[in-house]
């Protein structure tokens, strides 16, 4: 199956201007991909394994030792268990037709479509049914919101809120920020993702604020796992423009405008509409009028 991951992270630097966040990468709109996955169904091992009373969790560990972890602590997060018997949860062995690298995972990965791409745990070591969430850091400290005003550092295990579904995102990715376009006909290119299973209902990119916006072409639709490219064709007039879109999905949620009431201290899921600044350069637009013949 064909599914995007994207990380808890992804369009973090968007926060940066708000207030800074030490000791987190700031990711611009590339920390996100798709694959086509291969692999057994988590949900059908499950059943192989028969029902165990109480259970509501799903409990991954991996090897790896991540020294970034208070302490440091082999990587691991659990998922709701609905979640896990879902169809969409793989336990991966290939990716894009090919056996799954060593760096995405092999020799089996987990994949959750639709979950920040902390829960799609690679080189998966034990799955533990379980009543209660995964104490491991990952889960229990990190990717979390934490209760309003609170530090993850402060308000202790399990405080606030464990990311799992994405909210609907979009980015724009061409043309890049601080390029220098000519003015007039500009095409504007990025992607658009939702979680929860929902699609991309519509696009819509405006050349600078209060300008109106134009409604963007949507790419191939590879189902509700999978970010839609699309494509806006916008008239810039001269002069230093910010490019600016905004996502819908089909459960007619929207990204917000602004990115100061979603600042997080570990500065995840950033959904605010996307902004790029450019230059156009050229003439100004002449004005129409009839050539006499
Ligand atoms: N074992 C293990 N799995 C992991 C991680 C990790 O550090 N260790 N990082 C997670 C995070 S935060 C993300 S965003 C994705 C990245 O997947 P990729 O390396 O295939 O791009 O893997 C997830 N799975
Ligand atoms: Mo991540």
């Amino acid at each position: 199956m064909a599914a995007t991951l994207q990380c808890a992270g992804n369009r973090r630097d968007g926060f940066l201007p708000v207030r800074d966040i030490p000791g987190e990468i700031p990711w611009g709109a590339g920390a996100i991909s798709t694959a086509t996955w291969a692999g057994i169904r988590l949900g059908d091992v499950l059943t192989a394994a028969g029902p165990r009373p109480g259970a509501a969790h799903t409990a991954f560990t991996a090897p790896d030792v991540a020294q970034a972890a208070h302490p440091p602590q082999p990587y691991g997060c659990s998922i709701p268990l609905d979640k896990a018997a879902a169809p969409e949860v793989l336990l991966a062995w290939s990716m894009n037709g090919a056996p799954l690298t060593a760096a995405h995972g092999a020799p089996l990965r987990v994949v959750v479509p639709g979950y920040i791409g902390a829960r799609s745990v690679k080189w998966v070591q034990t799955i533990t049914v379980t009543a209660q969430p995964s104490d491991n850091w990952f889960q229990a400290t990190a990717y979390r919101i934490p209760p309003p005003g609170a530090h993850p550092d402060t308000a202790g295990p399990g405080a606030g809120t464990a990311l799992t579904d994405v909210a609907v995102n979009a980015a724009i990715l061409s043309p890049d920020a601080g390029a220098v376009v000519p003015a007039g006909p500009c095409t504007v290119r990025g992607y658009a993702l939702t979680g929860g299973g929902a699609g991309i209902a519509g696009v819509e990119v405006s050349v600078h604020p209060g300008s109106g916006w134009v409604e963007a072409d949507l790419g191939v639709d590879r189902g509700p796992w999978v970010w839609r490219q699309w494509t806006a064709h916008v008239d810039l007039p001269p002069g230093p423009r910010t490019l600016t879109a905004r996502a819908w999905d089909t459960t007619g949620a929207s990204m917000p405008e602004h990115p100061g009431p979603l600042w997080n201290p570990q500065g995840y899921a950033h959904n605010s509409w996307a902004r790029t600044s450019i230059t156009a350069h050229g003439p100004p637009p002449v004005s129409r009028r009839p050539r006499g013949r």
